[in-house]
């Protein structure tokens, strides 16, 4: 019997002529994804959280897709954008990856966008958030989040909880502005006031000169976003300059009270309010699975929202495998790719086809401690959130 699969195989076959029968016959049977980390540097634990979560799904689910096997080739950029761009192009080129997937920050997603459209080639992220990176390509996609996804929440939330004047602290860059800008936009249209904007440099952030303008702005509360892996310095800091004690309160995007590194912050964190897509906490069967099967593999370290951004990742590449039955062209997967809906650990997603962006929902959370260790706790939902930064772009 001749199967549609083998058909197409042996198209695919014809179409290859130019390349050696060896690399023909290794392509077909073989997927190859490019996955570009931070795994050195000061964003290392997102490298690291990244590469678990993806590998964590393969764990589950098995290393083939479509009849394919998946093969992850992992790369380290060191959080540096030239070098992003550089392993691109060098595994696109030599190593014929047909996906490439991960990106640790904004400009090292950015740093790609060239190499995407020259090469076909669709490229998952993973982790950066700024809102506008999806634009700047159609071979973009994303299963982390978008900061305007999981800032307008918290700005809702202050307004609902009498929290009047507000100072917005955020690193200085394309995720802290966007954070910034659709805190301030939803809060002062319902009323509310932005006594500060306070911005401070992405790299080796001392945050005591900053906080201490904060303390003497005395407003209700300060909204932060910083990336992920500075949260327990900020922390810190807070405490050292009595914001706690000033009756300031914290509120945040769930960057800040990470859980990769709740529980080093202590005590200090608990109460901070924060809205975001994943938490450890978040009770669900499939949750549960993933978080077991995440902790037991990397020795007992807590999956936090890059690795969910990882794992479910995986899990759109095998999903859009499966819709083009193997068939590995760079447009047909992205085709695929839209409008692809699942039940990720987070709760329900989906692939929004207009945008190439996640619509998930977004939950506020308290730091509260339970058995004995910190944990953000989920206690309100906001249900299919769409990046708001692109709803205005098509209502415009
Ligand atoms: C970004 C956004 C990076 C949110 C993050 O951590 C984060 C980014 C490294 O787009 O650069 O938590």
């Amino acid at each position: 019997m001749i199967t549609r699969r083998m058909l197409m195989a042996a198209s695919a076959g014809v179409a290859m002529l130019g390349q050696t029968a060896l690399t023909a016959s290794a392509q077909e049977d073989t997927v190859k994804i490019g996955l570009i980390l931070p795994m050195t540097g000061p964003f290392s634990s997102t490298g690291r959280q990244v590469e678990a979560g993806a590998r964590t799904y393969m764990e589950m689910n098995g290393d083939t897709a479509a009849g394919k096997t998946v093969e992850l080739i992992v790369r380290d950029d060191a959080g540096t954008a030239d070098q992003t761009r550089r392993i691109a192009q060098e595994l696109v080129v030599n190593e014929g990856v047909n996906v490439l997937a991960g990106f640790g920050l904004t400009p090292l997603a950015l740093s790609v966008g060239p190499v995407l459209n020259q090469a076909n080639i669709p490229a998952v992220i993973m982790a950066a958030a700024t809102a506008s990176i999806t634009k700047e390509s159609e071979y973009y996609t994303r299963t982390s989040f978008t900061l305007p996804q999981a800032s307008v929440p918290v700005a809702t939330w202050a307004n609902e909880n009498d929290i009047n004047r507000v100072v917005t602290l955020v690193t200085d860059y394309g995720p802290g502005i966007d954070a910034e800008t659709w805190f301030t936009k939803e809060f002062t249209e319902n009323g509310g006031e932005i006594v500060e904007a306070v911005r401070v440099p992405l790299e080796n952030p001392d945050f005591a000169p900053y906080l201490q303008r904060v303390r003497d702005s005395e407003p209700d509360a300060v909204f932060v976003f910083l990336p992920s892996g500075v949260g327990s310095l900020f922390m810190r800091q807070f405490t050292e300059r009595g914001l706690n004690e000033a009756g300031i309160r914290l509120i945040a995007t769930g960057d800040v009270t990470d859980d990769d590194l709740l529980n080093e912050m202590g005590e200090p964190a608990i109460g901070t309010i924060t809205g975001h897509h994943y938490s450890a906490a978040h009770e669900s069967p499939e949750n549960e699975a993933f978080v077991e099967s995440f902790e037991e593999a990397n020795d007992g370290m807590r999956p936090n929202f890059m690795a969910i951004g990882g794992y479910d990742g995986m899990h759109l590449i095998y999903a859009a495998l499966e819709e083009t039955e193997g068939e590995v062209d760079g447009d047909a997967l992205m085709e695929a790719i839209k409008g692809l809906s699942w039940t990720s650990p987070r709760g329900p997603v989906s692939i929004d086809p207009e945008t190439r962006d996640i619509i998930q929902n977004i939950y506020m959370r308290e730091v509260e401690e339970v058995d004995g260790e910190l944990y953000n706790v989920e206690f309100e939902t906001y249900e299919a959130v769409k990046d708001p930064a692109k709803a205005e772009d098509s209502a415009e």
